[in-house]
């Protein structure tokens, strides 16, 4: 378990630097904005800030494409800027977690450039995923890539580069070439660029698909789903063979040893239970804890994610019940709703009508802080962000979106269609500017921003929530703050409740040591419901609830519509 470490209680916040807040009017957040609005974070309360990407990038995929792992992209500041920004999160006793992509480089990447230039044989030829087209076919022609993988971004994962005649390997955008994780060199780079980062002071690292770094040596074809034309290479990525050894050598070479005590997540697309125990355990030294995708796939068909279904409360409870227990005894989970991947909490587990946005934001933050592991916020979730109002393609940005629109397109889908998945997942739900406040652009830009700002921020703003007591922010800062003052949040065993009720999610929180218990009831509809409580809860003290009380509680409670409320008895 965490127990012992500094983070063991923490509250992680992400900022997406890009849409967080811009100093210069060029449209772009920059490290100088987050500097200046990093009183907004201490108000909160929160422990930790995870950057994403902020090294220099062509921004095919926003920074997730880095091109030099050691400096700033001029985008977002210098070095200097970051130095000041590290000692400004320090002054105000947060720490600072970078986002590590390497997976896979930018093509752009020197190192890249170097691989495909001196084609094979050549020094660095090895460091990335090199294969001639497949026995019999014409090297460049459909159908002739090495294997039938499809890319996280649509389209085949190999690109044919015509110079040299052979292809290389991205599982995300032709732009993003995965390094070859089997050459000790590379793996050597990415250790000395890591120990150089920590001597900079930097407290630890978000490590992007950190589990697909392994890669089955041998290519194999993947299965492929009826009516699709490509396959599904994840066996043979997911946690490949040598990912522990990889990761356990990287805590050796990187971390052991080292002076301060830092912070290391895996994001983890399809790691299993069991896997994330192994890869959390603290004997084995890999890593501190995943972060992993479960739950945000239950509300998605066949088709993929832009295939929308309504979630079943049932499916989620089971998913993060599952998670509990299989990390009860050994193993650490991250808690989150959002990312910068993932469209707004409210507006997909919720309710983002007027009536009961705020209560519903409210009951999601009471139910993921009240799990077990460490809690995410996302930037602007503190204020209960929500999806925006995209009318055309022309209102998004991000690379999966575009390309899912011109694939679909392509293959005569209807666009209206497209259009609705879209306006459901896109990931650019996540990326419009952070809302400061009321004012043109949301206080985010004096310029032009990157992507438009939700029309929602004349009333959903961090200013005019602030000011309110009763608002979404004070109510996170309210549940942050119950993370470090009630232990039974870091420690206490969970039992889920109810695990059949479509309506309510339940739960207890049980701390063996002090003896302290904790119920959890959410009502995830806008009806009333009535619960039969177990024995023992009546009249308990009420630690936080996002409906007045108005009676003490009662063996039968009725929970009004999105009522969220927690109670404490020791
Ligand atoms: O959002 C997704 C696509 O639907 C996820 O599959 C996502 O691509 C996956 O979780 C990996 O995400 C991370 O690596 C990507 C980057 O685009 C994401 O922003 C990052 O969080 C490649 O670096
Ligand atoms: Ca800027």
């Amino acid at each position: 378990s965490a127990a012992g470490s500094w983070w063991s209680n923490a509250v992680v916040y992400q900022i997406y630097p890009r849409s967080f807040a811009d100093s210069n009017a060029d449209g772009i957040g920059d490290l100088p904005g987050i500097i200046q609005r990093l009183d907004h974070l201490a108000r909160l309360g929160v422990d930790v800030l995870w950057l994403s990407p902020v090294c220099p990038s062509p921004h095919d995929d926003n920074g997730y494409d880095i091109s030099d792992y050691q400096d700033i992209d001029p985008l977002f500041g210098s070095l200097d800027d970051f130095d000041r920004l590290l000692a400004a999160v320090h002054g105000r006793g947060m720490k600072l977690v970078m986002d590590l992509v390497v997976n896979h480089t930018s093509d752009e990447h020197p190192w890249f450039t170097g691989s495909r230039d001196a084609g094979p044989g050549g020094p660095k030829r090895d460091w990335y995923i090199w294969r001639p087209a497949r026995p019999g076919m014409e090297p460049g022609t459909p159908g002739a890539e090495p294997n039938n993988w499809q890319s996280f971004f649509s389209g085949p994962s190999w690109t044919y580069d015509e110079e040299s005649g052979e292809y290389y390997l991205h599982l995300f955008s032709r732009k993003q070439p995965d390094l070859n994780w089997e050459n000790r060199e590379v793996r050597q780079a990415v250790h000395t660029m890591m120990r150089w980062w920590l001597e900079r002071g930097v407290d630890g690292f978000r490590m992007d698909v950190i589990n697909l770094i392994s890669k089955d040596p041998a290519l194999p074809d993947g299965h492929m789903a009826e009516g699709s034309r490509y396959g599904d290479g994840s066996p043979y990525y997911i946690c490949g063979p040598r990912i522990h050894e990889y990761l356990a050598e990287m805590h050796r070479e990187v971390f052991a040893g080292h002076p301060r005590r830092l912070l290391t997540v895996g994001e983890m697309p399809g790691v299993t239970t069991e896997e994330a125990k192994l890869f959390t355990d603290p004997q084995r030294r890999e890593l501190d804890m995943v972060f992993q995708f479960e739950h945000v796939g239950l509300d998605q068909g066949p088709g993929g994610k832009f295939d929308v279904r309504p979630l079943k409360l049932t499916d989620l409870k089971a998913s993060l019940g599952r998670w509990q227990t299989g990390l009860a005894e050994t193993g650490w989970n991250s808690l989150y709703w959002n990312n910068h991947d993932q469209p707004r909490v409210v507006s997909r587990f919720g309710d983002d009508s007027p009536a009961y946005r705020d209560r519903s934001a409210k009951l999601l933050a009471t139910v993921l802080h009240l799990h077990r592991g460490t809690p995410y916020v996302y930037q602007g979730e503190e204020l209960a962000m929500a999806n925006t109002a995209f009318t055309t393609i022309d209102d998004f940005r991000d690379i999966e979106s575009l390309n899912h629109y011109r694939d679909r397109i392509a293959l005569g889908a209807d666009e209206e269609k497209i259009l609705a998945g879209l306006r459901h997942r896109s990931r650019d739900n996540a990326r419009t500017p952070m809302q400061w406040d009321a004012t043109e652009h949301a206080g985010f830009t004096a310029g032009t921003p990157w992507i438009a700002v939700n029309p929602d921020h004349t009333t959903v703003n961090a200013k005019a929530q602030l000011a309110d007591p009763d608002s979404v922010f004070h109510y996170y800062r309210r549940l942050i703050a119950l993370r470090h003052t009630e232990p039974a949040l870091t420690d206490g065993d969970f039992r889920m409740l109810y695990p059949e009720d479509e309506q309510v999610y339940a739960f207890t929180r049980h701390d063996r040591g002090r003896g302290t218990d904790l119920l959890v009831l959410a009502n995830f509809s806008g009806d009333d419901r009535t619960v039969t409580l177990p024995e023992g809860w009546a009249n308990t003290e009420t630690l936080i609830a996002n409906v007045p009380d108005t009676a003490p509680l009662a063996d039968s409670h009725t929970l009004q519509p999105w009522e969220a409320r927690v109670h404490r008895r020791r």
